[in-house]
């Protein structure tokens, strides 16, 4: 494939004319025309399915429920192109392992279950009973059940997760690695901490009622689209919007409705933004550190001249416990160090902290700015922090936002998929189900790599995603995966993650998408998700799968389960799977929350799941919200012990990815096109470096352990982001994250700040062809 890049700023409001035209260049592109616009119709309405994009919530009131990027994820979902027998027999894994993972994705949907056969190649057919039966024979060899890791992707449905968490902890482990434990896991444990809830606390009409809302670390017009309504609405009710972004990204400034034609054809585009700040990377929790101090003075100087302190002390005392402490790590916390760690200035920082105070209302939401650090736990914490101070929890219009990231990501957590599950649902499970449920903590992501690494991990079974190219560390992840003897890939399209096989055996098992109609012994099934707002509802696929060889992840599962530990006295999986009904409701039985959950289901916009911390209920040890006290990180880089580190870069999104899927090499808001391999750097620090716009560049990474980290011939882009900070897309980057950097509490990956070296490119060795 051949494209032509170039560099061109955007220069429109985001939304408009621009997505209008690349949603209908998606949808007329993918030579479904018809089966598209009817499935784009009924997205995320009362009867249809989810959209397979975002976590965003639905409001069910518009006719055209979707954004450009949850067009794309459908369109490339609902493809005719595939990849069958005849495909791998012309192309060998070695061969393919060579293409870029724009170029395997782009090769369509598996079409039927594929074995590697390593004397060749090549993969090669295998039906699925055989399939199924090969991974029964390699579990049973397995000597302990924690040789068994059991990856998830946040596509998956509540019931096939269900399901599957069932299969893993029957057998033995609590190893559910996910791709949670790359994303949102410092929302999860922090929020934990400091509410006994590691969920959002608002609804989506939240947003209505807000007079502010601070937006850290994330890129809605990108990765939320539909969010940027929900701003733009609030924005037009007078509520002023605080963001904090490393880069000025489009989508934050401007926004455009492209589904109110007027607005795209006159200058009726909304300014998002009252505020723009570009904290350096890692520099959000001395913001808040920052806003909080300047807060403080106010309130104590409104105290001592004996008027009412700005403080909501009445909740403070009511409902939290720890302010006393807090308060004091605040105070002893210079400005020199919040200015110098968090890159804005002292000015800047009392800016914001006086828009804040001036609202009644205020919603703070964040996203993989916030979660991707090694401080990331504590930075969650001191946005909670702030919000307790202020009672800004349990009214409308207030509270804290964590936008998640696949779709329903948040309802895999709710359904068991979880390294640390908790001791009351274990019980719950084990009660039901009369067996005793494994309960010592397993492997997240990371440590699954790391055990996999250390030979200790016979089968990897993924349930979507592509594990090989989203983890940290490309090389040693692809060691790592190749030493398991099976690796087992549930998936819809080619990617990278089957060209890493195991050693002795690998599999790619072809299912269903959340597009696509699945019909099972009992009839046609539905599905049902969670997203950010806790919301649960059901998603039926209405299109006709492609092939009738792909079969629904929740068949799959109970396929393998049924091979591995076959029917236990009160699990007959395949019946299951035969009707999700009987597992909605298993599911009302061990789950809090889901009781009478069939029933529930009929109910338009799905219900409620309910959030303790937005009732003022805290689920945690003193039954109070708890304030964090940490001070602020010494060095983001404790373990280069003081040595300098020239750049920090941050690994994000284009516009045209889905995470490790890239639909396309444009990413239009930040001006590239037809290239991915570029480097976002500050104009004063490309001439300080003695370099111009559009010259290569090696990057390598500073770290503590030996071992080489680079990545070659990267375009440098000129881009608004404050000096020493640099950005570049994922996953061409994450061969430069660390495996072992990691952040604190969450061993999450810093994939947001790497600290790293740039170079004059030597040669141009990309060892992909693009
Ligand atoms: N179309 C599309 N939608 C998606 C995805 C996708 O790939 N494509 N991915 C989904 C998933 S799984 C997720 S988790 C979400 C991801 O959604 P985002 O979190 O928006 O994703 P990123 O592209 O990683 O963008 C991080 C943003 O935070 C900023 N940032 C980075 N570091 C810092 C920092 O230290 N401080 C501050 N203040 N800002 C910082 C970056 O400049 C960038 O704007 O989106 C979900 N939705
Ligand atoms: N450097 C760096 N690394 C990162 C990040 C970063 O910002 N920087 N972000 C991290 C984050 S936030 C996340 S969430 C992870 C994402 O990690 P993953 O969730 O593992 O990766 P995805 O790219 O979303 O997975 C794409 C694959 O999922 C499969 N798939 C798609 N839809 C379906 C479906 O409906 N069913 C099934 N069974 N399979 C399906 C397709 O085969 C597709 O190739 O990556 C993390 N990695
Ligand atoms: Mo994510």
């Amino acid at each position: 494939m051949k494209f032509k890049s170039k560099i061109k700023p955007y220069s429109a409001a985001a939304g408009g004319w621009g997505s209008l035209e690349a949603t209908t260049r998606f949808v007329f592109d993918s030579k479904q025309v018809l089966k598209n616009m009817v499935n784009l119709m009924r997205m995320n309405k009362a009867k249809g399915f989810d959209c397979p994009g975002c976590a965003w919530g639905d409001d069910n009131k518009s006719t055209f429920s979707f954004c450009e990027n949850g067009a794309k994820a459908v369109t490339w979902e609902a493809t005719r192109r595939h990849v069958d027998r005849d495909f791998f027999a012309a192309h060998s894994v070695s061969r393919l392992y060579l293409e870029s993972d724009y170029f395997l994705e782009y090769q369509g949907r598996v079409v039927e279950p594929m074995r590697y056969n390593r004397e060749t190649d090549h993969y090669e057919p295998i039906g699925w009973d055989d399939a199924f039966a090969l991974i029964g024979k390699h579990i049973k060899n397995m000597t302990g059940p924690n040789q068994l890791e059991l990856y998830t992707s946040g596509r998956a449905s509540n019931e096939a997760s269900w399901l599957y968490q069932l299969f893993g902890r029957v057998l033995g482990t609590n190893n559910f690695p996910d791709c949670s434990n790359m994303c949102h896991e410092a929302s999860g444990y922090g929020m934990q901490q400091s509410l006994g809830v590691g969920k959002g606390t608002i609804h989506l009409d939240d947003f209505d009622h807000a007079d502010a809302i601070f937006v850290f670390g994330q890129n809605p017009g990108t990765n939320h689209p539909r969010m940027l309504h929900s701003l733009r609405h609030a924005a037009e009710h007078g509520a002023r919007i605080v963001t904090f972004n490393t880069l000025r990204e489009r989508g934050l400034e401007r926004f455009a409705d492209p589904q109110k034609p007027l607005e795209v054809v006159t200058p009726l585009a909304g300014t998002i933004s009252h505020r723009y700040y570009q904290p350096n990377l890692g520099g959000d929790m001395a913001v808040v550190r920052g806003m909080v101090k300047a807060l403080l003075e106010t309130h104590n100087a409104r105290l001592a001249a004996g008027k009412g302190g700005i403080f909501d002390s009445e909740f403070i005392e009511a409902h939290t416990q720890g302010v006393a402490d807090y308060l004091a790590e605040v105070d002893a916390t210079s400005w020199a160090f919040i200015e110098s760690q968090s890159g804005l200035s002292e000015a800047q920082i009392r800016e914001a902290a006086q828009i804040y105070q001036q609202a009644d209302n205020v919603i703070c939401t964040w996203a993989m700015g916030i979660t991707q650090h090694k401080h990331s736990l504590v930075t969650v914490r001191e946005i909670v922090n702030l919000q307790l101070l202020f009672g800004q929890l349990g009214k409308p219009g207030a509270g804290l936002c964590p936008v998640r990231g696949h779709s329903n990501v948040q309802g895999n957590r709710t359904m068991g998929i979880d390294e640390q599950p908790s001791q009351a649902f274990l019980d719950s499970l084990g009660n039901h189900f009369d067996f005793a449920p494994p309960r010592a903590h397993g492997h997240n992501t990371v440590e699954a790599l790391g055990a996999m690494l250390r030979d200790e991990v016979r089968v990897l079974i993924a349930l979507g995603g592509n594990l090989a190219a989203a983890a940290p560390d490309s090389h040693r992840t692809e060691e790592a995966l190749r030493q398991c003897d099976l690796t087992v890939h549930i998936s819809t399209k080619l990617n990278r993650s089957h060209l890493v096989t195991g050693k002795r055996d690998a599999l790619i098992l072809p299912a269903l998408g959340r597009t696509e109609q699945d019909i099972q012994a009992g009839g046609p099934q539905f599905v049902t998700v969670e997203d950010s707002f806790s919301m649960v509802h059901a998603s039926e696929g209405i299109g006709k799968p492609l092939f009738d060889t792909q079969r629904s992840e929740t068949a799959i599962v109970a396929g393998i389960a049924d091979a591995a530990v076959g029917n236990t006295p009160t699990i007959d999986w395949l019946a299951l799977a035969g009707d999700y009904n009987q597992i909605r409701d298993h599911i009302a039985a061990t789950i809090p929350g889901f009781t009478d959950f069939n029933r529930k289901c009929e109910h338009p916009g799905g219900f409620y799941l309910g959030n303790a911390a937005a009732e003022l209920r805290f689920a945690t040890p003193s039954g109070k919200a708890q304030f964090s006290h940490a001070p602020l990180p010494e060095s983001l880089f404790p373990q280069l012990k003081g040595e300098t580190v020239p750049f920090v870069l941050q690994t994000l999104r284009s516009h045209d990815q889905y995470n490790t899927t890239i639909y396309g090499l444009d990413d239009r808001y930040r001006g590239v096109y037809g290239q991915r391999e570029v480097l976002f750097m500050n104009p004063e620090d490309i001439a300080a470096a003695g370099y111009r716009p559009g010259d290569l560049v090696d990057i390598a990474t500073l770290w503590n352990d030996g071992v080489k980290r680079e990545v070659f011939g990267f375009k440098l882009v000129a881009y608004d982001i404050p000096r020493g900070n640099l950005a570049a897309y994922y996953p061409e980057t994450n061969p430069l994250v660390p495996m072992n950097s990691i952040g604190d509490g969450t061993g999450t990956p810093t994939s947001k700040s790497v600290p790293v070296k740039i170079s004059r490119a030597a040669t141009r060795q990309t060892l992909r062809i693009a």
